[in-house]
């Protein structure tokens, strides 16, 4: 893929942030995912790409914009046909109700390569390059933490894991504790959390538990990048889930791969902060009619890890003011 396309999906991403923001801890989610999700599928309209959403807002009859199946960009760069996967905010309730960690992102990839996760649950471990071939989903909690743990070279007391603040979660919480590692409960956002773990100053050694498959797809995109490790299962609780599985390709006994849910040797991916975290700043509205943004970028063919502060002057981009 053309390596400029970073800077594209940049702009794409802080379009996301710059409209979700607005909403913060106005208690209005779906307003927050509505306008993110206008302003990124508005900024793909001018990106020289001939893509198609993989992962995205949902079917095409329950999601106006970014559906799965939407063909996406100009259409101009034929060679680049790629597949995309978007979450306009990944953290909606985060947002709504004023809180950290909320996150507009991006992952593109050549045409059949990002895993076409369904809209169902993921059972996801994830850790940073040192322990990167270490982490495996059929082993036991226990086994896993011992063998990061040497990876890295931390004892577990001395670690950290990230766990979604869930009731399905107490089990694993306890076996958690029970090796002495420290947990870090999250309220959402399992995509940021999972690329926490490759930034050693974030103090987040490990995510385990069960997040959205879609966001296990773009957090190992991210991850695939950074040579940090992730493997995901499919989880599904009701009948409607377990039709979506059916209907897609996906393996709901498959223990995947951060190589089967990113395929190849070139993916792109693109965050920008929402509300503040603690990797990116979020939104932030200045006097003069001016907005600040903080976006990651990645490149996994040259692994370039970029961080962009944006200065908007909203005054030149009217959609994005108030
Ligand atoms: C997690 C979380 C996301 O969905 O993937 C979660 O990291 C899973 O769903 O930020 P439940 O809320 O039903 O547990 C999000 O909260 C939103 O995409
Ligand atoms: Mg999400
Ligand atoms: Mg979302």
């Amino acid at each position: 893929m053309d390596r400029d396309l970073s800077l594209n999906l940049a702009r794409v991403t802080e379009a996301a942030a710059l409209s979700g923001a607005r909403f913060l801890g106005k208690g209005d989610k779906n307003g927050a995912d509505g306008a993110a999700v206008d302003a990124m599928r508005r900024m793909f309209d001018t990106v020289h790409i001939k893509g198609r959403v993989v992962i995205g807002e949902g079917e095409i009859d329950e999601a106006p914009m970014l559906y799965i199946g939407e063909e996406i960009g100009t259409g101009q760069r034929t060679d680049d046909a790629v597949d995309i996967a978007v979450d306009p905010i990944d953290g909606t309730t985060a947002i709504a109700n004023g809180m950290n960690n909320a996150i507009a992102v991006v992952a593109v990839a050549p045409k059949g390569c990002l895993l076409h996760a369904p809209d169902v649950y993921m059972k996801k471990i994830a850790a940073g390059p040192k322990a990167k071939g270490v982490i495996r989903l059929d082993d036991t909690v226990e086994n896993n933490i011992r063998r990061v743990s040497e990876a890295i070279g931390k004892l577990p007391e001395e670690m950290t894991v990230s766990v979604l603040d869930r009731p399905r979660h107490d089990e694993l919480i306890k076996q958690i504790r029970a090796t002495g590692a420290r947990i870090k409960k999250i309220k959402d956002g399992d995509i940021v959390t999972a690329i926490y773990t490759c930034f050693e100053e974030s103090g987040i050694d490990m995510i385990m538990g069960i997040g959205g498959a879609p966001e296990g797809v773009i957090a190992a995109a991210a991850l695939k990048c950074l040579g940090g490790d992730l493997q995901g299962k499919l989880v599904t609780y009701d009948d409607a889930q377990r039709e979506r599985v059916e209907k897609s390709k996906a393996d709901p006994d498959k223990i995947y791969t951060i190589e089967d849910l990113v395929k190849g040797d070139d993916v792109i991916f693109a965050a920008t902060g929402v509300s503040n975290g603690d990797l990116l700043k979020g939104v932030r509205y200045m006097k003069g009619n001016k907005a600040t943004t903080q976006s990651l970028v990645l490149r996994l063919p040259s692994k370039t890890v970029r961080f962009i502060d944006s200065v908007h002057d909203l005054n030149h981009k009217p959609e994005y003011a108030k």
